[in-house]
Parts: structure tokens; C-alpha cells; sequence
């Protein structure tokens, strides 16, 4: 047993799981002391969003710590913590988006709707990808997963989140495109990292090996977390300068 604290275990030159790891940690980090920051230079309609956006990057930060840890002593996917983590920063997403939409009338049951999504879709995925992720079984949970998936996206896209943002103003409306986006092309980032790291590939065909599932995770995250985070203190910041005008 090792006992670390930041990187007593060397890292090195060309170990780029771990140093993805690494500066995932650096940048969850300095996007959390942002975005607390920053709240108190947000105006009150907008406070609780900009928190929130910190508190997924504060989540990510935590859990990125222990995992860059884990894969530096173990050389292994640190898959259950990943899953922790996105069982907790995933429903906050949602969270955001049902704030974003409140103020045009979104209700608690369109928040429960995504929730329940994200959470289906997570929960399939963990068991393709740590219980069962052989060959002939990985690529269904995933398959299962990505319907869930779709869902989120449709209710994003064209349901009721995207319905709601358009009568919440044009502030809401640019940020909701935007967050569109990160769902439908950053979020797919995971699958493509699911593929490179099951057994059952893509529908059973191997399209990605070689590829580190690690590497792509952690690039999926750093956008969807960070870059996310900043498209609602964006949002945050416009509305406030037509406050103002
Ligand atoms: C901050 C973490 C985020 C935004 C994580 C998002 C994760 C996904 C969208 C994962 C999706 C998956 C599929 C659509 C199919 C294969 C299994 C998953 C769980 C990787």
C-alpha cells in the first residue's frame, strides 16, 4: 500500500491515462473555485444555476483525485467511481436544465422525466461495462443505455425542455441551443469511449480497440463538465447586462 497525496506516485512521460487523470483533477478544480466565485457576481435569478454549475465540476474534481490515484497504483479503469461520479453530476444536468426552464413553467415531473432517463441510461451502462461486459452482452446494455440517451436528447431537442426554453426569452433560448449541443455531439463522446472498451464493441464489431476508454471519458468530461458550466454562467451573464440596460 501507497500512501499518496498529489502524485507521490510518479507519473510517467508516456502514461497518458494517468495524465489525463491529472489534469482533469487541475481542471475541475479551477473551474469549481470559478464558478463559487463568480456567484456572488451573478444576479439573484441566476444564482442557483452558476452554484450548481460548480458543484458538478466540485463532484468531478473529488472523484477525479481518487481516480487518478487508483489508476496510478492499480494501472486498471477506475469504473465504479467514473459511475458514481456521473450518477451524481448527470441528474445535477438535468437539474440545470429544469432551472433554466422554470421561470416558463417547467414542473417537477419534467425534472423527474430527465432524471429518470439519466439514470436508466447509467445504470445500463454500468452493467455492460462492469458487470457483464462480454462480448455477447456488452453491446445490448449499451444499446439499452443509448435509448435512454436518445430520449434525453429528444426532450432537449424538440420536447418539452426545448418547448419551454423558447417561451423563457432569447437568453434562455441561445443557452438552451447551446446545451442542446453538448448533449447531442459531447455526450456521445461516452458511447464511443463504451465501444473502445468493451468486449462487444459496436454491435459486436470491434471498431475502436487500441483505443483508451479512459482518455476518451476523461476529454468527454472535461468539455461536458467545464464547458456546460460555462454556457449557464454565459446565460448568467447576458441576462444580467439586459437587467441592467
Ligand atoms: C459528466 C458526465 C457526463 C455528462 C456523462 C454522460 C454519460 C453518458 C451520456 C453516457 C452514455 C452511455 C451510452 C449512451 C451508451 C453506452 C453506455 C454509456 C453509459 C457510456
Amino acid at each position: 500500500m501507497h500512501q499518496t497525496l498529489l502524485g507521490i506516485l510518479p507519473i510517467a512521460n508516456n502514461n497518458y491515462v494517468a495524465f489525463t487523470f491529472f489534469v482533469g483533477c487541475m481542471a475541475m478544480m479551477a473551474a469549481s473555485v470559478f464558478f463559487f466565485f463568480e456567484v456572488s457576481n451573478t444576479s439573484a435569478k441566476w444564482r442557483t444555476s452558476v452554484l450548481v454549475s460548480g458543484l458538478i465540476t466540485f463532484i468531478a474534481a473529488v472523484h477525479y483525485y481518487y481516480m487518478r490515484d487508483y489508476n496510478l497504483q492499480t494501472g486498471q479503469s477506475p469504473t465504479f467511481f467514473r459511475y458514481v461520479d456521473w450518477i451524481l453530476t448527470v441528474p445535477l444536468m438535468c437539474v440545470e436544465f429544469y432551472l433554466i426552464t422554470k421561470k416558463a413553467g417547467a414542473k417537477i415531473s419534467l425534472l423527474w422525466k430527465l432524471v429518470a432517463a439519466a439514470l436508466f441510461m447509467l445504470v445500463t451502462g454500468y452493467i455492460g461495462e462492469a458487470i457483464y461486459p462480454t462480448e455477447k452482452q456488452s453491446w445490448i446494455w449499451g444499446f439499452v443505455s443509448g435509448l435512454a440517451y436518445f430520449y434525453i436528447v429528444y426532450l432537449i431537442w424538440f420536447g418539452d425542455v426545448a418547448r419551454l426554453a423558447k417561451n423563457a426569452g432569447p437568453a434562455v433560448t441561445k443557452a438552451n441551443n447551446t446545451l442542446a449541443w453538448f448533449v447531442l455531439v459531447g455526450w456521445a463522446i461516452y458511447p464511443i469511449g463504451y465501444i473502445a472498451g468493451t468486449e462487444g464493441g459496436l454491435f459486436g464489431v470491434k471498431v475502436l480497440e487500441g483505443v483508451s476508454l479512459d482518455i476518451v471519458y476523461n476529454i468527454g468530461d472535461a468539455i461536458n463538465k467545464i464547458g456546460f458550466g460555462l454556457v449557464i454562467y454565459a446565460l448568467a451573464q447576458t441576462d444580467k447586462v439586459v437587467e441592467v440596460a
